[in-house]
């Protein structure tokens, strides 16, 4: 980078060429004070709060936007510049309301700073004042015009952050005021996403959120992680009087610095639900009744033991989960291992992300997303395929709208309209589960068109030749046939996606929910092997992982075939490793999957359970067969911050803290491990779950004395190569992405790096389209798909925000305008969705976004329970249920 020298204030200081005096300023020490200026925003100099004097400039300057040349010399504070910043302020206050002890923003204002920084006494209001209506029409943000001074903070936020362009300047002259396209209230707006980011770029009180769970300024603000999706956003909790009262940007945060969604800032008002469970509660006679810690932890030590010594250690299982920290995921495997003596363990990975684990592991060597979540903006390539990150990961959705306004390039594969497929140059709408065709079909192109990577094929890979053997037959005829994608837009996505000098591909669940998962991530990493788009920055493979810490629960060893760090319980020197560091002989047998236990309980096989944070009766597939497997037990122990519909069959139900309650660590989707911290105090009764399990543990004659979730990690990284490096320590500030091997490791930001893959060489696999174990036929004729929407999450906590579920109240399933027309349904009627195993009703949402003969429902709302519909079956490799797919029938509800 080039250097110039330059002068502020008499002071010789060097500048990064094109930089601007306020960068320069701020650079070297000189404050200058801003107000329409925020560092990750394009500069406007509109306020002239930054005003400053540079010789031979004609009159007074933007510091914002003026740029440094050599040999300049700025002064920054003369009277003549204080007394112009103090008149542009006094503007401003003429035209705000002075009720500044009722604002929310009172003490925070940075209005009211500037004013009482340049000293500006009282201003009384003068002529008309201006009289627009407060738009508080939505259940997170009320918009105050009267307070607004006109920055334009929010609208460039809006645009060049999170990318919606939703508030833009409407009206002019004395009228000019800021509101979303044609004046309408935010929540009438059509691409309003709530995310609040306005809210945290406004400086005044003109945009705030509503408040939750209390009012009033905050007594202290703790950074944690976010307890939803895997994309790890950082952000304050703010506390005051010992409640979560709100939540607010941190900018020092590496992922998302100010960006979150709308469930990130307003839905962790769940945390004060009077609904949390703040006791041990044990069944008797059928009906739970309140206990202690002491009473509850002794009849499970007791019971656990007397199922274990009548019918084996194998009698028992646990789920653990992905949404705790990875320090109880850590401590959950060991009391499996170390102390009921079983490897039956597992978690919602299973149903969820293990044919990543899976796939990416076979053909890569490591199961995990290869590239950093803010390489994205800068991609010039994405291939989008099963994944809808504007609802399921927003912030990475963001990400790739940045990246749209840098100029990248994006094609998008899903059966549905999604946001990004109406953004893409190429959307290819192919049927549920015909991915593997695609792909093939994509492929053949590029090796017939000579836009392989010979390279990369020759040095970094194995095994070419019987995946081109298996491809040839996957001519763009025969695709469009199996994917219904024309073959122009075929062609012309397999042209892009090789041509690019790097493309990086982001895939989620319309992948890995199929009886093929394993084989389609497989798949996806031919494409990217074939083109040497992998092992490089901008440019991978990016699985999308669900839960905030589902990457963590399968790192820490919560799966039935591995101890922390992915080694093997097959594994005779990783068993014995961990056998010498607890003390105890291991089973060398491979565990339970989830599905299995379910299997196992009904043959009698399976007697006793013990499910932490998973509510598996409402997220498993066909959940008659769930339930069913849970009956059969003998005995169940449910852990969670709520009751759910299998804590409901539970023995005895142990109220757990939830995240604002405790320490330890989440690992987002890009290998981050990141720190969860301690906000407020357990509610009620509630403990931290790595509290039970160690009480419980110390309960059953095997004792584990930690007195913090770190030295949990510490015990951890010392049994885990890939994860030596990690503590508490040094994942303070901005976390580490794993492989961290040793305490010097900086952590990793890409995989794979030049083509080494973590196996040697990267495995080809020969792969053949397999369709949907069930398809429509005549009495089931709809194909019925099952996903996410934004302002829901899974099936438990989301339900328990207030703010959430007054947007979003209930249940929507699209359906195709000429399917509703034939079956008579209009938008908002009631149907009934039946398959072979069971039915729920919804409100109808008639949509061209989804294909005829296709249904789509999310599978969040309690009074609409979709898993009573979907089928069992799952994955070849990992059992990961068919989510994706099965057959239906619909209806409209007949009104009694
Ligand atoms: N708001 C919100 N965010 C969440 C969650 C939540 O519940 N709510 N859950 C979190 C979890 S646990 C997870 S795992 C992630 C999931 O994140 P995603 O996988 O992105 O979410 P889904 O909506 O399940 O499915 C993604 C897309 O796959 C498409 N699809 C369906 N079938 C196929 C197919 O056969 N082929 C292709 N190419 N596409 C298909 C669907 O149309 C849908 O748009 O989200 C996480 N984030
Ligand atoms: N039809 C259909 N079904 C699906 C899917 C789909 O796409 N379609 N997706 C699947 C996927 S990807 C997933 S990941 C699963 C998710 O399925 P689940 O994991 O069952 O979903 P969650 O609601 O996140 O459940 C987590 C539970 O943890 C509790 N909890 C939250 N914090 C804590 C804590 O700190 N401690 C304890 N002890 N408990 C806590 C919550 O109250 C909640 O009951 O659903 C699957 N089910
Ligand atoms: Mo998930």
């Amino acid at each position: 980078m080039e250097l110039i020298s330059l002068t502020i204030d008499g002071q010789t200081v060097q500048a990064c060429k094109g930089s601007t005096v306020l960068e320069a300023s701020r650079e070297a020490g000189v404050t200058i004070p801003t107000l329409c200026h925020l560092a990750d925003l394009t500069p406007e100099g509109s306020c002239r709060v930054c005003v400053v004097e540079v010789e031979g400039a004609r009159g007074l300057v933007t510091a914002c936007t003026y740029p440094v040349s050599e040999g300049m010399i700025v002064r920054t504070n003369t009277p003549a510049i204080r007394e112009a910043r103090k008149s542009v302020v006094e503007l401003m206050l003429a035209n705000h309301p002075q009720e500044c002890l009722s604002c929310q923003r009172n003490i925070d204002c940075e209005l009211q700073a500037l004013a009482s920084t340049f000293g500006v006494r009282e201003i009384k209001a003068e002529g008309e004042q201006r009289q627009f209506a407060i738009d508080d029409s939505n259940p997170f943000i009320i918009r105050d015009s009267n307070k607004c001074i006109l920055c334009g903070r929010c609208v460039r936020v809006c645009k060049e952050v999170q990318c919606c362009n939703t508030l833009e300047w409407t009206e002019r002259g004395f009228n000019t005021k800021v509101a979303p396209a044609f004046d309408t209230d935010m929540v009438d707006s059509s691409n309003c996403v709530f995310c609040g980011t306005c809210v945290s770029a406004c400086p005044v009180g003109a945009l705030t959120e509503k408040p939750m769970n209390g009012v009033g300024k905050p007594d202290k603000k703790v950074k944690t992680t976010c307890p939803f999706c895997g994309v790890g956003c950082n952000y304050d909790l703010n506390i005051k009087d010992g409640k979560l009262i709100g939540v607010t940007s941190n900018l020092t945060s590496v992922v998302n610095g100010r960006l979150t969604c709308v469930k990130g800032r307003f839905g962790t008002d769940y945390v004060h639900s009077p609904e949390r469970l703040t006791t041990p509660l044990i069944k008797k006679n059928g009906k739970f009744v309140e206990a202690s810690w002491e009473e509850a932890l002794d009849l499970i030590a007791t019971k656990f033991k007397e199922i274990k010594d009548t019918y084996g250690s194998d009698a028992l299982a646990a789920v653990s989960s992905a949404r705790c920290v990875n320090e109880e995921n850590y401590i959950m495997q060991k009391f499996m291992r170390a102390v009921i003596g079983t490897n039956n363990v597992d978690h919602c990975a299973r149903i969820c992300h293990a044919p990543t684990v899976a796939g990416l592991a076979a053909s890569f060597g490591s199961g995990a997303m290869t590239n950093s979540i803010n390489e994205a903006p800068q991609c010039k390539v994405i291939f989008l395929i099963g994944g809808n990150p504007t609802e399921a990961h927003p912030v990475i959705g963001a990400k790739i709208r940045q990246a749209l306004r840098n100029g990248a390039t994006l094609i998008v594969a899903d059966p549905r309209r999604i946001e990004l497929a109406g953004k893409a140059h190429v959307w290819m709408q192919l049927r549920p589960g015909t991915d593997i065709a695609l792909i093939n079909g994509m492929m053949r192109i590029i090796l017939k068109a000579g836009w392989h990577d010979q390279n990369f094929i020759n040095s970094c890979t194995t095994d070419f030749d019987k995946m081109a053997d298996v491809i040839e037959k996957y001519t763009p005829e025969y695709v469009e046939d199996i994917t219904g994608v024309p073959k122009h837009l075929l062609m012309e996505a397999a042209r892009i996606y090789a041509t690019a000098e790097r493309a990086s591909i982001f895939y989620t669940l319309g992948i890995t929910e199929h009886i093929c998962g394993t084989d389609n991530v497989m798949s996806l990493a031919n494409l990217a092997m074939l083109t040497g788009n992998v092992g490089k920055l901008y440019s991978g493979v990016n699985p999308m992982r669900g839960q905030n810490n589902v990457q963590g629960s399968c790192d820490m060893g919560a799966l039935p075939n591995v101890y922390s760090g992915y080694q093997a319980v097959t594994n005779a020197a990783a068993r014995e490793k961990f056998e010498k560091a607890w003390g105890v002989k291991l089973s060398d047998k491979v565990g339970l999957m989830m599905p299995d236990m379910f299997d196992a309980s009904i043959a009698g096989k399976l007697k006793a359970m013990y499910v932490m944070g998973e509510d598996p009766i409402r997220s498993d597939g066909d959940a008659h067969h769930v339930r069913k497997g849970f009956e059969h037990l003998e005995f169940l122990v449910v852990q969670n911050i709520f009751m759910t519909e299998t804590g409901k069959l539970a023995d005895v139900i142990l109220p757990a803290a939830s995240f604002a309650e405790k320490d330890g660590s989440f690992t987002n989707c890009e290998r981050r491990v990141q720190r969860v911290r301690q906000a407020i105090e357990p509610i009620g009764n509630s403990r931290p779950d790595w509290q039970i399990i160690r009480d419980l543990s110390n309960k059953m004659g095997y004792p584990m004395s930690y007195s913090h979730p770190s030295e949990i990690m510490d015990e951890m990284a010392s049994l885990s190569p890939m994860f030596a490096g990690l503590s508490f320590e040094r994942i303070d500030e901005k976390g580490l992405q794993w492989p961290v091997p040793d305490k010097e490791h900086p952590g990793s930001q890409y995989l794979h790096v030049d083509g080494k893959f973590a196996c040697g060489l990267g495995v080809f696999k020969a792969i053949d389209h397999q369709p949907p174990a069930e398809l429509p036929d005549a009495e089931y004729p709809f194909m019925l798909t099952t996903g996410r929407i934004l302002y829901h999450y899974c099936l438990t906590t989301a339900g328990y925000s207030k703010h959430l579920t007054e947007y979003r109240p209930e249940e929507r399933a699209m359906i195709h305008p000429d399917d509703a027309k034939r079956l008579n349904i209009a938008d908002q009627d009631y149907i009934t969705v039946t398959s072979r195993r069971g039915t729920v009703q919804a409100r109808a949402w008639v949509t061209t976004d989804v294909l005829p003969g296709g249904i789509w429902m999310s599978f969040h709302y309690h009074a609409c329970p979709t898993n009573e519909v979907t089928m069992g079956c799952g994955d070849k490799v990992t059992k990961t249920y068919e989510y994706k797919v099965c057959a239906v029938k619909v209806e409209k509800t007949v009104v009694q």
